[in-house]
């Protein structure tokens, strides 16, 4: 996974799809991954690792994202974390504010140069003192399934996905437990995907370590206490195919709002939700344990 990277003032390769880019460019031509991440790193002479948050359209990985990168700033646990660049804070201020102001924040757009990047070094005390450098980027639930669907039509996802050290798959417990199989379906389109694409031959299972996490926990706070039954019992082809492909799973429960009201606006024919108070459970637990593994 390590690999140096050379020191050229004049270009840098792009650390998603390996371009080599002009020193002045702002975003790599190909795929629009931010060229400061890949100055930064020159300048740290390691490369990080990436650690990826997956999942549908609207399952919570902005806002989950958001809220663990704060708590880490925050020292959060047994972790302490410094922003790599000022892009990296973008993430976690939008999601505060808009909190904040009792609302989500907004979706997150197809194209990959609008989406946040966050590059951080984060410090572990325990087990052991660490430091790991990690890159973790807010993509798309659009733009994943897109990939998914139709394989290599986005290739940088293709690239981020096939070079994590590690993977966040958020699944929407909510939808779950109201008897819906699209999240169990949409899971295990990802995985199936994700084994197909590392190359993993017969029988073999995927090492790399795959956090599930149970978001929207709020609605169905069963969930905190046995998370690995929940997926058992509600997600059952997901949780096949984690027994036999791969090596590395645990399961997680996370919520981020303690209490929600809705709200439609006159002439409008939706209702939105409020939350009216952030209460974070489960947030940081999926990332530890990701941490403690890499
Ligand atoms: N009840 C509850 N709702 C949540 C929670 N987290 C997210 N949501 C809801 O889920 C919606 C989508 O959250 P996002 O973080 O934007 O979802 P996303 O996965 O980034 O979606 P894309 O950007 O389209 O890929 C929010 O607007 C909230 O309505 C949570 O912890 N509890
Ligand atoms: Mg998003
Ligand atoms: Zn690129």
């Amino acid at each position: 996974m390590t690999k140096t990277i050379p020191i050229n003032t004049d270009a840098a390769p792009c650390l998603i799809c390996g371009k080599t880019n002009m020193a002045s460019a702002a975003v790599c031509v190909d795929c629009g991954a931010p060229m400061a991440i890949a100055h930064d790193i020159i300048a740290q002479k390691r490369e990080p690792q990436i650690v990826s948050i997956i999942g549908e359209s609207n399952v919570g990985k902005t806002v989950y994202l958001g809220f663990l990168l704060d708590m880490l700033t925050q020292r959060a646990g047994d972790f302490e974390a410094i922003p790599r660049g000022a892009y990296s804070v973008d993430l976690q201020q939008t999601v505060i504010s808009h909190m904040a102001q009792r609302s989500f924040p907004p979706k997150t757009p197809m194209e990959m140069n609008q989406w946040y990047w966050a590059y951080y070094q984060v410090f572990q005390k325990y087990p052991r003192p660490k430091w790991v450098d990690l890159l973790m980027p807010d993509m798309a639930g659009e733009s994943l399934a897109a990939e998914v669907a139709a394989p290599s039509t986005f290739r940088p996802i293709r690239d981020l996905l096939t070079r994590s050290a590690g993977l966040m798959l958020l699944v929407d417990a909510a939808l779950a437990a109201n008897g819906s199989a699209r999240p169990d379906f949409f899971a295990v389109k990802m995985l199936s995907y994700l084994y197909s694409m590392c190359g993993v031959r017969g029988d073999e299972r995927i090492d790399t370590p795959v956090a599930i996490v149970l978001c929207k926990a709020d609605y169905c706070p069963e969930c905190f206490d046995h998370p690995r039954r929940f997926v058992q019992a509600n997600l059952t082809r997901l949780w096949n195919l984690c027994e036999n492909r791969l090596t590395n799973v645990e399961f997680f429960a996370c919520s981020v709002v303690g209490s929600l009201a809705y709200a439609t606006a006159p002439g409008d024919d939706y209702v939105v939700p409020i939350p009216m108070h952030t209460a974070l459970q489960g947030v940081l637990e999926p990332f530890e344990w990701i941490v403690e593994t890499l």
